[in-house]
């Protein structure tokens, strides 16, 4: 391509120099034969915005329910002869990842992760891979039935793809449900950058294990280690990240999930970080009624509020949207609800260093110690945070600092939201009387039990008891804290 290409530029400009009326007719000859030849690959679609974008409805194909992609969007396709062509550009990208907070990533059609593929099952679909990094890629098509060499494993299933070339790969859409892509070349570096996206081949027609939801959104479980201050991930970090986020986007820059009271709703996560995540949704309670596998079986279902996703898994979470409200939908692991330098901090609860900690942390961030009475102060402390650096736990509610960040966002169920409308409908409105609220009585004192000389219970007597009776104080030390 590039070829003929630069045979027609060296035409022209020998036709130019040559000069006269016909040199012009055949440069339009020439440029209508190069769109033609263009047309052999669909134009790559590129995203600049981090934000939700509304779901793609489509126009060619067969018929379905599309998905919203979590500060994601869906690749349009271009329909060639019956099959479904899109082109994804793997490339450097610039990603947002909260407010004033940029990070550079590595990516598919100019955002991390990638934009999610929505095909339907049947579909045959044609991919058209273009590596603008500087190694080699490839993409693995997680979960889907194909032709072995279509399944992207560099080295064992094909050669991987050349910086500045351009690779197909076809398969039919066998099996519906809940996938993703990512590179399976370099993968450990090419992961951590960022490089993955979502997949969603939907039913054709009604499925008995399928049901037809209101509201079906979708988002990739990620993690990254960015120094505050900078900008670049460190690719050798194994397990002790400092931002923990959702498409990319760690709280308060990951938008409200918007449904209509009484939806049917579907959340599709799946996780691409170094450890499990349990994603727990407030308000409600969910069955699992997909994998990457595919649709569970219904024998198999329960009611949960909390799904732990292991690390390459996909759970797809299926509820009725039935309690109006703003609900909180997070990850449990309370580390991952917090952003950069929420960590290697020394536990400082019971100690009193009021005035000091403002004054090291001015000098020195990394100084920063967990308030006397917990860490929550410090979401109103004045933290000279260097340029470029994610807020550790951030966010205003109506009722003050949410004290959260990373994997943190909130499900606003509401009985006026429109059909298919996502925009955000701001902060509930709580009927009066249904409010948590300041006991003002009179306090009586604790009623302790009677004090008790005898040892504490245990499975077993002590040989011998304590000289004195110690309290345990211990400081943890900093540094490592890994294995979460
Ligand atoms: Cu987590």
């Amino acid at each position: 391509m590039k070829d003929v290409l630069m045979n027609e530029r060296h035409m022209l400009s020998r036709r130019k120099m040559l000069g006269g009326a016909g040199a012009i007719s055949a440069a339009v000859a020439a440029a209508s034969v190069s769109k033609v030849a263009m047309a052999a690959l669909p134009e790559p679609v590129i995203q600049t915005k981090p934000d939700t974008m509304p779901p793609l409805v489509p126009n060619t194909g067969r018929p379905y329910n599309p998905v919203v992609t979590l500060n994601g969007w869906t690749l349009p396709w271009r329909m060639n002869n019956g099959v479904k062509e899109f082109h994804l550009v793997a490339e450097p990208v610039v990603r947002e990842m909260s407010p004033g907070f940029k990070a550079h990533l590595w990516g598919y059609n100019g955002q991390s992760p990638g934009p999610t593929i929505e095909v339907v099952e049947g579909d045959r679909v044609r991919l058209f891979v273009t590596n603008k990094l500087g190694e080699l890629t490839s993409i693995h098509w997680h979960g889907q039935r194909l032709p072995n060499g279509m399944d992207g494993v560099t080295g064992l299933n094909q050669p991987g793809i050349p910086p500045g070339k351009t690779y197909v790969y076809e398969f039919v859409a066998r099996r519906p449900g809940t996938f993703m892509y990512h590179p399976h070349a370099d993968e450990m570096v090419q992961m951590a950058m960022g490089m993955m996206g979502f997949w969603i081949t939907h039913p054709k027609g009604k499925h008995p294990l399928i049901d037809e939801v209101d509201r079906d959104f979708c988002f990739l479980l990620n993690a990254y280690d960015i120094d505050p201050g900078a900008a670049t991930p460190k690719i050798m970090t194994m397990l002790d990240f400092n931002l923990w986020s959702w498409n990319s986007r760690i709280f308060p820059g990951i938008d409200p999930l918007v449904v209509r009271h009484m939806d049917k709703v579907r959340i599709r996560v799946g996780n691409l970080t170094m450890t499990n995540h349990p994603i727990h949704l407030h308000g409600h309670e969910f069955l699992i009624t997909g994998t990457d596998g595919g649709p569970t079986p219904k024998s198999t279902r329960q009611y949960e509020v909390t799904a732990d996703i292991a690390v390459g898994q996909m759970r797809q979470m299926d509820f009725l949207a039935d309690e109006e409200g703003d609900w909180a939908f997070h990850c449990h692991k309370s580390h991952h609800t917090m952003n950069a330098m929420g960590h290697d901090v020394p536990t400082m609860i019971g100690v009193d260093h009021r005035g000091v900690a403002k004054q090291i942390t001015k000098l020195i961030p990394d100084y920063m110690v967990m308030g006397e009475r917990g860490m929550k102060d410090m979401t109103e402390m004045e933290m000279p945070l260097p340029d470029n650096t994610a807020a550790m736990m951030a966010g205003t509610g109506p009722f003050g600092a949410v004290g959260m960040g990373g994997m943190f966002s909130v499900v606003k169920v509401r009985k006026d939201q429109k059909r298919g409308d996502y925009s955000d409908p701001g902060w509930y409105q709580h009927p009066p009387g249904t409010v948590a609220y300041e006991f003002t009585g009179a306090l009586p004192d604790p009623a302790r039990f009677k004090a008790d000389v005898s040892p504490g219970p245990g499975s077993m007597p002590s040989m011998a008891k304590p000289a004195q009776d110690v309290e345990v104080k211990v400081r943890k030390p900093a540094g490592g804290h890994s294995g979460h």
